[in-house]
């Protein structure tokens, strides 16, 4: 099923012909790379190798008039003014492998993508579609836009020429009972709030966290429930980054009929400062981020 507006269907054409390159590119890359990103991270030659093959795809793309990633300092132009009028392009912004750590352990990790009518950084009110690659046992993609959240399994053509892409879930919803919660950071840092919170769920939800935020929110995609990167108490804004992160896991998971919250209200609200800014991050069902908000909330 394409995506009604062309240019954020040839992105999602480029991210989904660009995943099994990036797969089959892993075995050999999991070392570190020497260098650290903008956030102060140690890069793994898989995700500078991704940023790199997604960079030229995307920027490629006819319509992308500006790209940044999580392993890039500063928005690269693209051609074209960014805006929200008929003849304008987008923004678009990547985490190219997140949940890269999991690559030494052989686990689950994605592509975050987030497409937007502004130049970054921009608010997730500006996003005009999202979605996300993950790198499990099949390799899946995620696309919500205005429509609605599909997600299609995503396979190197037989013939080897391109790849196949089939919607397994056309309007994908979460589930109106959660099943499952993850969340990041160590107890210890998490602030007493927060504790009070987790200890409450904990007490009817499933713990599933798997240290990639992909594979985490599609489990809360999938069963219902509850992840968070928490406002830490050694870090008041958490891990993840808006721009590539949190909104666009914000705009799934509240197309898919969830809710997000960065502690005090919609993630989507949260005021754009910095390419590279963090963000404490909530998504999951209504009821367990209006308890979440309940908790923490100022
Ligand atoms: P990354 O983009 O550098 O991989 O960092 C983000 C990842 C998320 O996928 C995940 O939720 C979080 O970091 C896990 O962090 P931790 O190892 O502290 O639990
Ligand atoms: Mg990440």
């Amino acid at each position: 099923m394409a995506s009604p507006d062309p240019t954020v269907a040839a992105v999602f054409d480029a991210v989904a012909a660009t995943a099994p390159e990036i797969r089959a590119a892993l075995p050999g890359r999991r070392v570190e790379s020497g260098t650290e990103n903008a956030s102060g991270e140690s890069v793994l030659a898989g995700d500078l190798y991704a940023d790199e093959l997604l960079g030229d795809a995307i920027t490629a793309v006819d319509g992308v008039g500006s790209f940044v990633s999580e392993e890039r300092e500063a928005a690269v132009d693209a051609g074209g003014a960014v805006g929200n009028g008929p003849s304008d392009a987008y923004a678009v912004a990547i985490d190219p492998l997140d949940g890269s750590s999991n690559l030494r352990s052989n686990n689950a990790m994605g592509t975050v993508v987030g497409v937007y009518d502004a130049p970054l950084p921009a608010s997730g009110r500006d996003l005009v579609a999202a979605g996300y690659v993950l790198y499990g046992p099949i390799t899946t993609m995620v696309v919500a836009d205005e429509a609605g959240v599909r997600e299609e399994v995503v396979e190197r053509a037989p013939d080897g020429d391109g790849v196949e892409r089939s919607v397994v879930e056309g309007d994908l919803t979460l589930p109106a009972t959660p099943t499952v919660y993850g969340f990041g950071g160590r107890v210890p840092d998490w602030p007493a709030d927060f504790r009070a919170y987790a200890r409450a769920v904990e007490d009817d939800l499933k713990l599933r966290y798997g240290g990639a935020m992909v594979g985490d929110v599609n489990q809360v995609l999938t069963y219902g429930g509850v992840f968070a990167y928490p406002a830490l108490r050694s870090a008041p804004e958490g891990k993840l980054r808006l721009q590539f992160e949190a909104n666009p896991i914000a705009y799934i998971i509240e197309r898919a009929g969830g809710a997000s919250s960065d502690g005090t209200g919609s993630i989507l609200d949260v005021e754009p400062e910095a390419v590279h800014q963090r963000t404490p991050l909530y998504v999951g069902n209504e009821e367990l981020i209006d308890r979440l908000e309940a908790a923490v909330g100022d």
